[in-house]
């Protein structure tokens, strides 16, 4: 049995990686990108709100969207399934957490120092000199998805705030990349969560791992290009599969 297998591969692991996308969170109410019809690219044009092209193009109608989002996150909890990653620190001598998403709900499950490949929307920036700015406080009104809000102004340079996440054709950041590969090379186990496995460079991670002789352990009710790498695939919903794999 599947399940099983992956038991066997992570019970002697001394170093797993657990490399997340917006699947984890689909449980938690947090929307994923590419699902046919839940999918944030469903219903927005991506190259209208995730590109620096459209943050110049029309400012508020992405700052609006991303505090959307920001507020939608902020009221959802981690699931079972961000849970057992926590959880699984406890089970292996070494975790590494690298997760694609730009939510915070690993670490309020208890993960701490998760790597964020993409971003975060908690850590807003100024757009033109770069220094972080605060997140902006509570209102109490929740903006509606489609809504435009002006972002807030740089206090340093009066330069634009911009949200603190990776969009198409940016560089990740480099800490973050330099990391996950170290640890991609040098884990025993990489179990893939959630994930299409189709932005790139972060879909590198899982096959560098298996490239450099981690099994990979995939959990995903839908197939993906890993499923060829995969040296056990298990078909269902994160919060159902990783509380089962960590007990
Ligand atoms: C469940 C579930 C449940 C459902 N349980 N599972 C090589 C080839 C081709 C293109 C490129 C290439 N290299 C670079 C590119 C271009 C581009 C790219 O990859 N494009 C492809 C889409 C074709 N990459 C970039 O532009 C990157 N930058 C770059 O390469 O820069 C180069 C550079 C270098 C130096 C200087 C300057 C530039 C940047 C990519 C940034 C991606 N950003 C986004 C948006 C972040 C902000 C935001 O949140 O709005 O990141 S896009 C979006 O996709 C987001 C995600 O992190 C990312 C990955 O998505 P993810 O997590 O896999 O979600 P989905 O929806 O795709 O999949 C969900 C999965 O969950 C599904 O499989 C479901 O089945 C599953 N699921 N319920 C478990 N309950
Ligand atoms: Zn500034």
């Amino acid at each position: 049995m599947a399940l099983q297998d992956a038991a066997n591969l992570l019970g002697p692991a001394r170093h797993v990686v657990v490399f997340t996308g917006a699947g984890i969170s689909a449980e938690s109410g947090v929307p994923t990108f590419r699902d046919a019809l839940t999918g944030l690219w469903s219903r927005f044009d991506a190259q209208a709100l995730a590109t620096p092209q459209a943050f110049d193009d029309d400012p508020d109608l992405v700052w609006g969207w991303y505090e959307w989002r920001r507020r939608l996150v902020q009221r959802v909890r981690p699931n079972q399934g961000h849970l057992a990653v926590a959880r699984l620190a406890t089970h292996v001598p070494r975790l590494t957490v690298i997760t694609q998403n730009v939510d915070d709900l690993h670490e309020r499950a208890g993960s701490p120092a998760v790597t964020h490949l993409h971003g975060s929307l908690f850590t807003p920036r100024c757009a033109s000199c770069a220094r972080p700015a605060p997140v902006p406080e509570s209102t109490g009104e929740q903006p509606d998805e489609g809504r435009r809000v002006a972002p807030p102004h740089c206090r340093h340079c009066a330069g634009l705030i911009r949200p603190g996440v990776v969009w198409f054709g940016e560089a990740l950041p480099e800490d973050a990349l330099e990391s996950a590969v170290q640890a991609a090379t040098e884990c025993d186990v990489l179990l893939t969560v959630g994930t299409s496995a189709l932005v790139y460079p972060a879909a590198e991670i899982p096959r560098v791992a298996g490239r450099f002789g981690a099994a990979v352990i995939q959990v995903n009710p839908q197939p993906t290009p890993l499923d060829p790498i995969a040296e056990v695939n298990l078909a269902g919903p994160a919060a159902e599969i990783l509380p089962a794999l960590v007990t």
